[in-house]
Parts: C-alpha cells; structure tokens; sequence
C-alpha cells in the first residue's frame, strides 16, 4: 500500500465522531498488514482519552465495506453476551467508533478507507511470551472467543480473503509464485523451496479432511497471535481479542496452530540466528490446556487429537505465505528491513522441523490432556 500523508490522516479524524481536542498521533503496535495510529485527545473534564484509527489495507481486504460488516456484525453480538454475563463490554470487545455520517469506516478522497476503536485502556499486547501465564490466559481467552460465537450465524459472514486458511491452494499459489519468479529471488532461496515441495503431504492434510466432511468449521479468529489480544495489566488476564478482520469459518486446529507458531516459539518471528529457534514443550502444553478449558468442553476428540497437526500447519503455511511474498518482492507483509520476509520465513521452517523431531512428545502431551478433559466433561 502507499503511504499515508498528514493530510490524509488529519481528513480522516475530522470525519469520526470524537470528544475532545487532539493532541497527539502516531503510529502505533507491530501489526503486518493495516496502519495502525494512537490518537490521544484532552476531554473537556481536562482527562485524556487514547483512540485507535486504523487504515485499513484495501490490497489485503479488497472490500472493506463487507469487513467492517462482518466486525460490527460480531462485535455487537459479543457485546450482548458480555453484557449479559456482567462484564465490560467496552473492554472485552472491539467497539467500533462510527464516522460524522454514522458509517463504521469512512473514505478518504484518495479511497483509502479507515476505521476507528475504544481504546483497550489497562492492557497490553505482547509480541513474545515474558509470563508463561500471559500466554495460558491467551489461550483460555481465544477459546473463550470461539465459545461466545459458536451460535452466531456463520453463514453471515463474508469471507474476508479467500481461502484464507486454504494451505492446498497456498501450496498452488506458492508454486506459481517460484515459477514466475517476479522478484529474481528464486534462485537465492532453493533450500527453502525444496522444504516447502517436501511438504505437499502437510498443505493438503486438513483441505483433504474437511472435503471428505470430516471436519466440523466453526467460526473461528484465524489470525491467533500473541499480539491480537490484550493482556490486563493488573491481572494478567486476556481480555479483549483484537484484530477480528478475519473472523469466519475456519478450523479450531488452526486457531490453536496459529497461536502455537508464535508464542511458543523460542524466538522472535524474523529472528535471524536460527539457533535461537525452537517451539518450547512447556508452552505448547500450557497454551493446549488454556485453549481446550476455553473452549469449555466444545471439542470433539477429534479435533483436540489434530491440535498438535494445526501446529504443524499453520507454521508450514505461514512460512511458505512468507516466502511466497519474498518471491513476489515483498508485496503483502510489510517488512522494515531487507530479507525480513526470508528471515520469518526460516524460524517459521525451523519450528516445522523442530516440530518434527517432537512429534511424539507433542502427541503425548496431547493424549494426556484428551484424557483429562474427558475425565471433567464425563466424556466416554
Ligand atoms: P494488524 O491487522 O495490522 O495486525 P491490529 O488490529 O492487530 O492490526 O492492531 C495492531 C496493534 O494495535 C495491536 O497489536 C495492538 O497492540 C494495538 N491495538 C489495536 N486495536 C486496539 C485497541 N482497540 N485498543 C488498544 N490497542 C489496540
Ligand atoms: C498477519 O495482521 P497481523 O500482523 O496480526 C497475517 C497473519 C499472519 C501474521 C504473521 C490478514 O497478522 O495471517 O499469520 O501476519 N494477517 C493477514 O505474523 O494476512
Ligand atoms: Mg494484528
């Protein structure tokens, strides 16, 4: 995407709905995909009050007004559930700020499109795990998410991108990319090539499933990293999920897959001493335990049994989505550095192989933790 000018921001903020007089602006979390900015305004009591504008990245969400659909649709749903089980609705969900005209995103004059939220106050998100327990109540709170939605109406829902979660067509995609070799990259990263072609078994696994019926969908948040969720600073508690741009049906392996490769990994997601990069067992458990108590007994065995093959896959996926953007010249993740792209892409394959050489430690765990979730359920 472009970037933004002053200018440009300065309309959008114009055309939102906010109380109080602006005193500050910038660029704000470590996001991939939107621009995300903190405004701070000073209220007419004298107290500030942090917002967040987002532009929303129109290349990656090709039509914004269905997103922003599909966000106010769920966040008003979850709103109701908070509100019914007596908690802060204006903490636990998005709330999405509506423009002058009371639309949820507003259309600047260059067609850039933008949208505004509460801020979460008191909460933090984490780019690594610094407590164990902040990844543990990350999974009972992406569980929590899942539980709270299990009844909406998935059929509601706009698919955001296509095949999203898709990892066969990732796979076509990916061979496309190598045979166009836009960028003239391909030739500087044949290792990594060969470990994607290695893996066709891997892409196809769940898409194979789920076409012979296998697989329940549910609606799911499908981007689960440690950073899409608040921690509350005083308790340690996941208290918001963020970053609902691509809330629709998906697998729950997935969502626990997703969460796996990032916050149970050793190291940071570009880091480039590969030596540093592992996925950690007792993390991996910890987040298992989390997301399956969450999810309150709405598992199927089945599902939990696959928990340690979404690991698999979602970091095999990610890491062929980031080599895939460095052949076609790093046009989708932004990247601040030269090879970023190649970097994420690497700890993304060493965790698969680290991931590999554990397998059986990762099925244990997960037999162990079937056992006693059926043991509390009544199961079987
Ligand atoms: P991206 O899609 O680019 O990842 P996110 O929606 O995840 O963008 O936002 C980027 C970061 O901004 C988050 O990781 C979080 O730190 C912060 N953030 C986003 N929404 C809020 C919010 N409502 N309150 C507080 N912080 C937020
Ligand atoms: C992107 O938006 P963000 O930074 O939370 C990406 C995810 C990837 C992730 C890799 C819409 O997530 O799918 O797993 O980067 N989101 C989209 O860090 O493509
Ligand atoms: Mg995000």
């Amino acid at each position: 995407m472009t970037q933004t000018t002053n200018g440009q921001r300065a309309e959008a903020i114009a055309n939102f709905r906010y109380e109080g007089r602006l005193i500050d602006a910038r660029s704000y979390g470590n996001g991939h995909i939107n621009d995300t900015y903190l405004l701070t305004f000073e209220t007419e009591k004298g107290g500030r009050k942090n917002t967040i504008l987002q532009r929303i990245n129109k290349e990656v969400f090709t039509k914004p007004e269905e997103l922003m659909e599909n966000i106010v649709g769920v966040t008003s749903y979850l709103r109701e559930q908070i509100e019914k089980s007596g908690g802060n609705p204006e903490r636990e969900t998005l709330n999405v700020i509506p423009t002058t005209e009371g639309k949820s995103c507003y259309v600047d004059s260059k067609g850039d499109y933008w949208r505004s939220y509460l801020f979460i106050t008191d909460a933090v998100s984490y780019d690594k795990v610094e407590k164990p327990e902040h990844f543990y109540e990350s999974a009972l709170a992406f569980g929590n998410f899942q539980r709270l939605l299990a009844d909406y109406p998935a059929d509601t829902l706009h698919e955001t991108i296509k095949g999203f979660h898709d990892t066969k067509s990732r796979f076509a995609a990916f061979k496309k990319a190598v045979e166009k070799d836009a960028a003239g990259r391909a030739g500087l990263v044949k290792d990594e090539i060969q470990f994607v072609l290695d893996h066709e078994d891997t892409a196809n696994y769940f898409m194979n499933l789920l076409e012979a019926g296998e697989l329940p969908l549910r609606v799911t948040h499908n981007d689960t990293k440690l950073n899409n969720i608040m921690i509350d600073n005083e308790t340690d508690k996941g208290v918001c999920v963020i970053d609902l741009d691509t809330v629709m049906p998906g697998l729950a392996m997935n969502d626990f897959g997703d969460a796996i490769r990032f916050g149970a990994s050793t190291a940071a997601e570009d880091e480039r001493d590969l030596s540093l990069v592992s996925c950690s067992m007792e993390l991996f458990e910890l987040y298992a335990k989390g997301y399956i108590e969450g999810c309150a007994g709405k598992l199927t065995e089945r599902e939990i049994e696959l928990m340690p093959m979404g690991a698999k896959t979602m970091t095999f996926e990610c890491g062929m989505r980031f080599l895939t953007d460095y052949l076609e010249g790093d046009t989708y993740f932004k990247i601040h550095r030269e090879n970023q792209n190649l970097d994420r892409c690497r700890t993304q394959f060493t965790l698969v192989k680290d991931m590999e050489k554990k397998w059986e430690q990762m099925q244990e765990i997960i037999s162990r933790l079937s056992a006693q979730k059926k043991a509390l359920y009544n199961i079987g």
